[in-house]
This record gives structure tokens, C-alpha cells and sequence, in this order.
């Protein structure tokens, strides 16, 4: 199958996307308020990002989730579970109304991920790390087979402070895995402080260039830059490509940006109200919304 045969099911225009990922963040502060347990900061600041990979990037196929011809997309950051089971759920792969059952036990959306649960999930991850080097054996396998298929290894900053993360990224330049790309969600923060405080990883894209890759810096936020360094990484030939997105943990809330102390903590119902006040709903709203799909 040609690469042109492949595509993302909905290929949203701006508008479209501005949309969703205004729908998401109303997802995931919805489904964290009913969990009562989950990660908020890192979800929400990487909803931008995640909104134009499901709904405009990658080749999938959410009826048919081990679809052989679709890219493939690797969380090693797995605790970010909000975003990634809500674009699943916005993409089809199960009803909405699964979110409302994230982290219960009669629900199929554990609160790290299980690709033995969940449609969509390609890999089980939690174990911070080990992401980027699944990554590297599938697009070096891809490559072997003459598969068109993308790679997507879906990264945090803080797991840069990991050897093995590494070892992967020197594999994948010396390989020359133009089908793998890397986003690292570079919000500077980790579990309890910031990145460049417990060990600092800039000069990051310089690191990455040193290691025979094509780096692309982005503001995380800013919807056609986001889908300019997509389309910039697929025509990079002879290098894997690695976007840092510049993203702030937790927006665009206004008591969450740029606070750790959001990295794993649920809002409260009355913080979850606040905060669906700024993404222009309310709670009751949202979660029939989900309830009904
Ligand atoms: C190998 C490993 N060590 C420790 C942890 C515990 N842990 C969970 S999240 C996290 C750090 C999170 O920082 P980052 O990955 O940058 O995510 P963000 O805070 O931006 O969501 C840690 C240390 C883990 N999941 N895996």
C-alpha cells in the first residue's frame, strides 16, 4: 500500500481543531473530577499537541484498531492517560461514555495504560523510559518490511533524564529511522519540581542534533505550527525528526499553568467547575455529553 493510500480518518481544518481540543480538555477535567484520582497538568498541556496527531496526522482506522496498515503511536509517558483515552474515545475506538469509567474497576480505562484493555493503546507503558526504544524496534522493523507506516514515540521531558531513552535516540540517528519521530512534551516539569532544577537536559535540541537527528523546535500551543513540524518531520529524509513542544503544564487553566503540583493530582469537584467555567461548560453539561456517546 502507497503512502497516499493511508490518512487520517478526519483531517480537521483549524477551526475543527480548535474545537476538539477545547472538547478534550472539557473531557479530561470531566473524567479526572469523576476518577477522583488521575494526572491533570500534563494531559491538559498536551492536548494541542495530541488534538492534531489523532485528528489530522496519523493513518488509523478506529474500527479496525490493529488495522496492519495504520502508524503507529507509542505513550511512553504513560501516566498522561486523560489525554490519550479521550482523543481514543473522540476518535471512535470506544463510546464516551468509557471516560466516565477511568480508573474504576468495571471500566477498561486503567489509570496507566493496557494494550491488553484498551482498543487503540499499542503499548502497555507507566514505566517511564522504555517508550522511544519500542518505538525504534517498530519503525526499524517497519522499515525492514517496506511498510509506509509512521512511528510516533509520544515522550516527556523528564524521561530524558534516563539512560535508556538514550540509547534509543543514538540507535534510531545511527539507523537513520526517517520513519520515527519523537514529540516530547518539554514542559520543564516532572513529578515535584521543575526539569532544569533536578537534572537539566537543555541544550535539548542541540543534544539531539549531536546524535544525528532533525530537531524542530514548536510552541506546543499554536495549532498550524504544531502541523508544520509534522508535515516537516515526514518530509525529512535520511534522519529521524524529534519536535520539542513547548507546552505549559496544565492550560490553559488559570490555576493550574505551569504548576507541578498539578503533575498527578485530580481537581476537586469544585476546582473541576472552575475549570470547565474557563473551557465554557459545566460539569453537569459535559458529563451527559460523554454519557450519551
Ligand atoms: C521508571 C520510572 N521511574 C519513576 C516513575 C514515577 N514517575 C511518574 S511520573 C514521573 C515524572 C514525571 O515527569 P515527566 O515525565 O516530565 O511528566 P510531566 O510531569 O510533564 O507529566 C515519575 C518520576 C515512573 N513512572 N517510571
Amino acid at each position: 500500500m502507497e503512502q497516499s493510500d493511508r490518512g487520517n480518518p478526519y483531517r480537521y481544518d483549524m477551526a475543527g481543531l480548535q474545537h476538539k481540543a477545547l472538547e478534550i480538555r472539557r473531557d479530561i477535567i470531566t473524567m479526572l473530577v469523576e476518577a477522583k484520582s488521575g494526572h491533570t497538568g500534563g494531559p491538559m498541556g498536551f492536548a494541542d499537541v495530541a488534538t492534531c496527531l489523532f485528528f489530522h496526522e496519523l493513518a488509523y482506522k478506529p474500527a479496525e484498531p490493529k488495522w496492519p496498515d495504520r502508524d503507529m503511536w507509542f505513550f511512553s509517558m504513560g501516566h498522561v492517560t486523560p489525554i490519550h483515552y479521550s482523543c481514543l474515545g473522540e476518535a471512535g475506538f470506544y463510546p464516551l461514555r468509557d471516560l466516565m469509567k477511568f480508573r474504576k474497576f468495571d471500566g477498561q480505562l486503567q489509570g496507566h495504560p493496557s494494550c491488553l484493555d484498551t482498543p487503540g493503546v499499542e503499548v502497555s507503558s507507566g514505566s517511564l523510559g522504555q517508550g522511544l526504544s519500542i518505538a525504534f524496534g517498530t519503525a526499524y522493523g517497519s522499515r525492514m518490511d517496506g511498510h509506509p507506516r509512521r512511528v510516533y514515540a509520544l515522550c516527556s521531558d523528564g524521561e530524558h533524564q534516563e539512560g535508556s531513552t538514550w540509547e534509543a535516540i543514538m540507535a534510531a540517528g545511527h539507523y537513520k529511522l526517517d520513519n520515527l519521530c519523537t514529540i516530547v512534551d518539554y514542559n520543564n516539569i516532572q513529578i515535584d519540581g521543575y526539569v532544569e532544577d533536578t537534572m537539566g537536559i537543555a541544550p535539548f535540541a542541540e543534544k539531539y542534533r549531536s546524535f544525528r537527528w532533525n530537531a524542530i523546535e514548536v510552541d506546543g500551543h499554536d495549532l498550524p505550527a504544531i502541523l508544520d513540524a509534522l508535515r516537516q518531520a515526514r518530509a525529512c529524509k535520511g534522519k529521524p525528526t524529534v519536535i520539542l513542544a513547548r507546552t505549559i503544564m496544565g492550560y490553559p487553566i488559570s490555576f493550574m499553568r505551569n504548576l507541578y503540583e498539578w503533575h498527578g493530582k485530580p481537581p476537586t469537584p469544585e476546582q473541576g467547575e472552575k475549570a470547565l467555567a474557563e473551557l465554557g461548560t459545566t460539569y453537569a453539561e459535559w458529563s451527559s455529553r460523554l454519557l450519551s456517546n
